[in-house]
């Protein structure tokens, strides 16, 4: 499916700077060294409600992550994908008696709306679950023929015990996976199963919910991990730099994704950094759709909030840390942005190449967008208190915000 236009990304004066990022599997940070084309694979929505600040949140990390190589002059081959068809979609559509294509549309649209006014940059290929099951249904088929799937009454599973290397991804002992397994899509306690933990790859076809052609695993529906898989080896192959989502996906999601390539290439890991964003939350709770409790990016903009501020508000916080969307929040970054706005109109102010390293060398650290707030806010406090002389600072502080953070002035 198309994706959303593409906002400028000015180009930098001076050398940008490599990446050192938090990779989930290792537990630490790693030096990515991606070759002239850098990789990556953002897990996408499920469209059955808007974008909320979590959703925005999460987005904008791997933004940075874009914005951050393309400052090295490498190209950016970027995925995601949009989980057009699965249980909370259906469900919600069977609660507001909508049709579930009309309502997966409906947010898809909102959500590439939000993207664009966030100036998110947009993947090359965006690609929805259901327009994947053609690519689906042969990787079970191998997963099943090489023993890793097995059929309980239509449904077809995959068994984590055929992975050598299951449970590296998020280093999680057993308890804590069956309860997330639970919590997040999975259904341990299903009688039958061989192991708790097997996600499903392929649903045979229910009454009254939508089915596709499955070849020889018969009418029925992908599974949520096997979509990602199939997405991304289809369009970046294996061994890409980043796979990326809120840390909410580390398990099950990524850890299955991860197994399903796994068996299927005889490799791991499929990624070379899990990159897992922290969670944002309202009233002292994980925003979520299935709890409601939540702010929208589109209100904010039909209540008049500037997307700049919106965007500025997220980079307030470092991606992998948990925090709670406030008003306190959003009327800092308006602050902030009145601040730089008023800097970079001025004629002049203090040259403003340190002030680009600093931003460069934050981001490299593990993407501290906070730490290159700080320097920009300390190049216009300078200005403000004492003036300067160079007539391109200004113009470069602007440059500098727009490509490496995201925010226009
Ligand atoms: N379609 C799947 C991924 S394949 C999915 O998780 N969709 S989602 O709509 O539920 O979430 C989209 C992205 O937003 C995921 O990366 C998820 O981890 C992230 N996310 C969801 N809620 C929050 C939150 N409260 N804070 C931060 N990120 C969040
Ligand atoms: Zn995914």
């Amino acid at each position: 499916m198309y994706a959303w236009p593409a906002s400028e990304v000015p180009a930098l004066p001076g050398q940008g700077r490599g990446l050192r990022i938090h990779d989930t599997a290792t537990g630490g940070l790693v030096t990515l060294d991606p070759g002239p084309v850098a990789r990556i694979y953002v897990c996408g929505i499920t469209p059955y409600d808007a974008t909320h600040m979590g959703h925005a949140a999460t987005y904008n990390a791997f933004d940075l992550v874009q914005r951050v190589w393309l400052d090295t002059k490498r190209q950016v081959h970027y995925v995601q994908n949009v989980t057009d068809v699965d249980d909370p979609l259906l469900e919600r559509a069977q609660r507001d008696d909508i049709d579930w294509v009309a309502l997966a549309e409906k947010e898809t649209a909102l959500f590439r709306e939000d993207m664009t006014a966030l100036r998110m940059l947009p993947p090359k290929h965006y690609i929805g679950a259901v327009e994947a099951i053609p690519g689906i249904v042969p990787l079970v088929e191998r997963l099943r023929d090489a023993g890793a799937a097995y059929e309980l009454d239509g449904d077809i599973y995959f068994s984590v015990e055929s992975d050598p290397n299951f449970g590296k991804v998020s280093n999680l002992d057993a308890a804590a996976m069956r309860l997330l397994s639970a919590e997040r899509g999975g259904d341990p306690d299903r009688p039958g199963k061989k192991n708790p933990l097997d996600p499903m790859l392929w649903m045979a076809a229910r009454p009254g919910e939508p089915s596709w052609d499955g070849g020889s695993l018969g009418r029925g529906r992908p599974g949520w991990h096997i979509e990602c898989v199939a997405i991304a080896l289809d369009h970046l192959g294996m061994g890409f730099d980043v796979q990326g989502g809120g840390s909410d996906l580390a398990f099950p999601h990524h850890e299955m994704g991860a197994s399903h390539a796994q068996v299927l290439t005889g490799e791991f890991p499929m990624a070379k950094a899990y990159v897992h964003a922290g969670m944002v939350a309202l009233h002292g709770e994980k925003m979520s759709k299935s709890k409601g409790n939540l702010v929208f990016v589109s209100q904010l903009r039909r209540d008049g909030v500037d997307p700049v501020a919106i965007r500025l508000a997220l980079l307030a916080h470092h991606y992998r840390a948990d925090w709670e969307w406030t008003d306190q929040v959003l009327q800092d970054a308006v602050a902030r942005l009145d601040r730089w706005r008023a800097a970079v109109s001025r004629p002049d102010g203090p040259p403003a190449e340190a002030l680009v390293e600093e931003i460069r060398v934050a981001l490299g650290h593990d993407l501290d967008a906070p730490a290159a707030l700080a320097a920009v806010d300390r190049w216009a406090a300078e200005q403000e208190e004492r003036g300067g002389t160079d007539s391109g600072a200004p113009g470069v502080v602007s440059r500098a915000v727009d490509a490496l953070l995201g925010v226009a002035l």
